[in-house]
């Protein structure tokens, strides 16, 4: 997005990651200007879809972003591009596999959820498209970027096709974990970033500065154990009814000027710790009943 000129680009996506992280982020500014495709798409039809882009509008920097099931599904046209000089720019992100499928880094389960291809060492598709007459380059450090993007846009412009390998990480970064700029207005507050996965101290300068109340910080942790505990087990007993009575209660506290160090944080305990109302079986089976005071 700092390379391309977003009033006279065309940027589409395949379906995976790669639709998801490009959908959430780049911003389209002109008609025809982003082709989106909903959830899903046939992989590899993005190299057609910006090639496309390209005969219709000749002046305009067009590129694809695909992951590595893309590319593969791609990979016999490559030839045809090169051979009739269509100068754009396949973004090829390996993550090292097609996330979302098969047994993988983050064990059972299906989301994310990764199944590997071939070690960027063995199979290099970098090197696959520069046989068949593309500029490539494959990009492992951050700072590479960008000057690998514009080097890939100047070959477009002289009628050569490109394609940037990025090595990238094999977690991949979902829509949702995309943020506003900091400052920017969310729901009339400034927004600042990533609330629930600050530590403790910004959490209370948060409360203090007004970004996030209590009750706020409460909710987005229940939603986060709510989406993923099912498969962490993390959470064994919920008492969120409770949790969310007491972030309200600290809220008004603080409203007539009396938080406590700690108060209105919220926190997980071991279930071994006794808790009035709750039940301590210290995770041990039989052992039952177990109530502080009872
Ligand atoms: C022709 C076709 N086959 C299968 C699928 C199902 N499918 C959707 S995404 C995906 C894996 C994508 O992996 P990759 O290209 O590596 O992208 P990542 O999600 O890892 O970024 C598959 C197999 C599809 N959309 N189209
Ligand atoms: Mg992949």
């Amino acid at each position: 997005m700092k390379v391309l000129d977003p009033k006279n680009s065309f940027v589409t996506a395949d379906s995976g990651n790669t639709r998801d992280q490009t959908s959430t982020v780049y911003e389209a500014q002109i008609p025809r200007g982003y082709l989106g495709w909903g959830n899903v798409s046939t992989l590899g039809f993005s190299l057609a879809g910006a090639a496309a882009a390209k005969l219709a509008y000749p002046n305009r920097q067009c590129v694809n972003v695909t992951g590595d099931a893309g590319v593969c599904y791609m990979m016999g046209n490559f030839e045809a591009i090169a051979r009739y000089k269509i100068g754009i720019t396949t973004i090829h992100i390996n993550n090292g596999g097609y996330s979302g499928y098969g047994p993988g880094f983050w064990g059972e389960g299906h989301d994310p959820f990764t199944w590997k291809v071939s070690d960027h060492a063995s199979a290099c598709m970098a090197s696959m498209a520069r046989a068949v007459g593309f500029h490539g380059e494959d990009v492992t450090k951050p700072s590479e970027i960008i000057p690998a993007l514009k080097r890939a846009f100047d070959e477009n412009a002289k009628g050569r096709p490109a394609f940037v390998e990025f090595i990238s990480s094999h977690h991949p970064v979902h829509g949702g974990w995309v943020r506003p700029r900091r400052g920017a207005l969310v729901g009339g507050r400034p927004w600042a970033p990533s609330i629930p996965l600050q530590a403790p101290p910004k959490l209370l300068a948060g409360f203090s500065k007004g970004r996030v109340s209590s009750a706020e910080l409460t909710d987005l942790y229940i939603q986060r154990i709510e989406r993923y505990d099912g498969r962490l087990n993390a959470v064994v007993v919920r008492d969120f009814e409770r949790a969310r009575q007491q972030a309200r209660a600290a809220d008004q506290a603080a409203t007539r000027g009396e938080r406590a160090a700690l108060g209105g944080l919220p926190i997980t305990l071991k279930e071994s710790i006794n808790v009035i109302g709750l039940e301590t079986t210290c995770g041990v089976p039989g052992v039952e009943g177990l109530y502080l005071g009872a």
